[in-house]
């Protein structure tokens, strides 16, 4: 491997090297009686999907008493292109009732994630989830994280290629090899393998320099943010696919056939968190390196995961991500390389004009022949005489709860044990419900009414192309509000009359960008406590990253910003 001259590797990859296959004593200390783990577990727990966190509500006051923080767990599922079964979301959903704070989080990588497990409570957490088939493996940590893929575009009436598949497929084949994970949480006896067959043949001792990312897009339909991706695809079909302003029965039914996936455009080197004041670290949307045939997909991906591994920088981890490598060797390096690594040429990415999005709300014609394999609700004679449909629910800021306002917990919950729908979370923190009957419509509107879940009729256009982070009091690294105060100022600005806008607005309690803010048409970015800077010039589709407009707004002040700058835009 390639070493960065006269630099140390830095204290996680002697953490992930001394690990023996990210073991750590994380056993050992599951045993003992504290509220946390020591630094090095701590650390190591991130590949199992698990963060430790402490309330930052309650920090300082604890501190000034000398009293422990108050620590508790996140914990992350991973769930290519955010599928599971109605009897899966129950079962978390039971589990989120009786460990965690009792909201389920839907995040921006179509994923679900528990907070507030104590540690007492933390095997019990993950064996359960385990029990239900969900990994929590490789959530995070440096490994290839949750694969996003569009949620909808097999079951469209007006897209026809499974990307959902493929994102499976893929994850599988980049999933660490170490049992250590089964080990911890499933109680697996240990083998004692030979150093040969507990090897990491992809992603090495080490693992990668740094969390990596992959997501599947179609020009027609760009919600997974394609370019802020390490590696983006970008599938090519044969046909165009029906305009989405044509959703009726013909459409459906003249798009009956799979349209042919020729390949996919291939994207390298997106990313968006950087750090304040530090303009070595940037934004970055992925550049177009090349075109590949599906039969490559897999073995051309490993081959990237495999320079990133070989080259990424392991001695600065705010310089690891796979972005700064490209920019630091350029290009062609990166692609000469991966031909050499592959054996054969890179063909030229196919021209693609335009990118659209589309969020998935709303009642939709489900292409009546693709069965959802993972609905439980498999009645097969009648389904294939009935139409299905699929609903997409906005859940604000993917926070599933019940408050005074709305049970969106309870709400979900009847419904999907009523009707027992496929489940897909999609990339903007929301949910879609699959494999619907004509018949059962009304009844599921009822409920939604009668719960006060958003509908695509009752959420306004601006509040339903807003997502904000999670922030305070959970995410250590946050530093300022983002979930807990986007809201409100969603409130002030529809008071003021811009509910109708169409327009993206992301916020961020720091410049990580867990919401993506750099491509929104509106980015907001925490910069300390209560104070924000605002960015514009993105646009809807993704494909552009915005600049700074103002900076250190205090909270109170960003409503009045925003209205600004959207009545500039009318
Ligand atoms: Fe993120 C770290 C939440 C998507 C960039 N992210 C974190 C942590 C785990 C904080 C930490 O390290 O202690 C946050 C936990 C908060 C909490 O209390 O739950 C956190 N990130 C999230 C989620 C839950 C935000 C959400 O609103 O849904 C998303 C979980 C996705 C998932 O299911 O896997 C989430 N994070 C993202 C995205 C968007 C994406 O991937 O599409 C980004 C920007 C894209 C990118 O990676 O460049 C993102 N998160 C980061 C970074 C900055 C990485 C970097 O290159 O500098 C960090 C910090 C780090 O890695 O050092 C981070």
């Amino acid at each position: 491997m390639p070493k960065e001259k006269d630099e140390k590797p830095t204290k996680e990859e002697q953490i992930k090297e001394n690990s023996d296959y990210l073991r750590g004593t994380i056993k050992e200390e599951l045993a003992k009686d504290s509220s946390r783990f020591d630094e090095i577990n701590t650390k190591l727990l991130k590949f199992h999907g698990i963060y430790q966190q402490d309330n930052r509500d309650t920090r300082q006051e604890r501190i000034a008493n000398k009293l422990e923080k108050e620590y508790s767990f996140m914990i992350r599922t991973k769930l290519p292109a955010g599928e599971l079964t109605s009897r899966q979301y129950i079962a978390l959903n039971e589990i989120c009732d009786k460990y965690t704070n009792k909201t389920l989080r839907l995040t921006t990588r179509q994923t679900i994630q528990f907070h507030g497990t104590i540690k007492g409570n933390l095997h019990k957490t993950l064996n359960e989830i385990n029990k239900t088939l969900i990994l929590t493996y490789g959530a995070c940590g440096d490994v290839v994280r949750n694969i996003m893929a569009c949620p909808v575009c097999d079951i469209d009436s007006e897209y026809s290629v499974n990307l959902a598949e493929i994102a499976k497929t893929i994850s599988d084949h980049l999933l660490p090899n170490t049992r250590s994970y089964y080990e911890v949480w499933i109680n697996e006896e240990k083998i004692d393998l030979d150093d040969k067959k507990e090897e990491e043949p992809l992603y090495g001792k080490t693992y990668l320099p740094r969390k990596f990312k992959i997501g599947l897009a179609l020009p027609q339909d760009n919600c997974i943010d394609v370019f802020t991706q390490d590696i983006g695809l970008v599938g090519i079909t044969e046909e165009p696919v029906i305009a989405r302003s044509k959703a009726t029965k013909q459409s459906a039914d003249a798009t009956r056939n799979d349209v042919k996936l020729l390949g996919f455009n291939l994207l390298i080197g997106g990313g968006l968190g950087h750090h304040h004041n530090k303009p070595e670290t940037y934004p970055r949307l992925a550049s177009e390196l090349g075109f590949i045939t599906p039969e490559k997909l897999v073995d051309t991906l490993k081959k990237i995961v495999t320079i990133q591994r070989d080259y990424g920088s392991r001695t600065n981890r705010k310089h690891a991500r796979m972005k700064y490598l490209i920019d630091d060797k350029g290009l062609d390096w990166f692609k000469t390389e991966l031909e050499k690594r592959t054996g054969a040429k890179l063909e030229s990415p196919k021209k693609i004009t335009e990118y659209k999005m589309c969020d998935h709300l709303g009642w939709n014609r489900q292409r009546s022949e693709v069965r959802d394999q993972r609905s439980e609700n498999r009645d097969q004679k009648t389904e294939e005489k009935s139409d299905l449909w699929y609903l997409g629910l906005f859940i604000e800021n993917g926070r599933i709860t019940d408050t005074n306002k709305r049970q969106i917990k309870t709400g979900l919950r009847e419904i999907v044990e009523k009707f027992e729908p496929g489940i897909r979370l999609t990339p903007h923190q929301n949910v879609v419900l699959t494999n619907i009957k004509e018949e059962n419509k009304s009844k599921i509107n009822e409920l939604l009414a009668k719960y006060k879940i958003y509908t695509k009729e009752t959420v306004s256009q601006l509040r339903r192309n807003s997502m904000a982070c999670p922030a305070l009091p959970t995410c250590g690294l946050a530093l300022a509000e983002a979930e807990r105060t986007l809201p409100d100022i969603i409130d002030k600005l529809e008071k003021l009359g811009f509910g109708n806008e169409r327009v993206s607005i992301r916020m961020s309690g720091c410049p990580n960008s867990c919401s993506r803010p750099p491509v929104a048409e509106i980015g907001i970015i925490g910069m300390s406590a209560d104070k924000y800077n605002i960015y514009t010039g993105g646009d809807f589709e993704g494909t552009k990253l915005n600049k700074l407009f103002k900076e250190n707004i205090l909270g109170e002040k960003v409503a009045s910003e925003l209205a600004l700058i959207l009545k500039n835009k009318q």
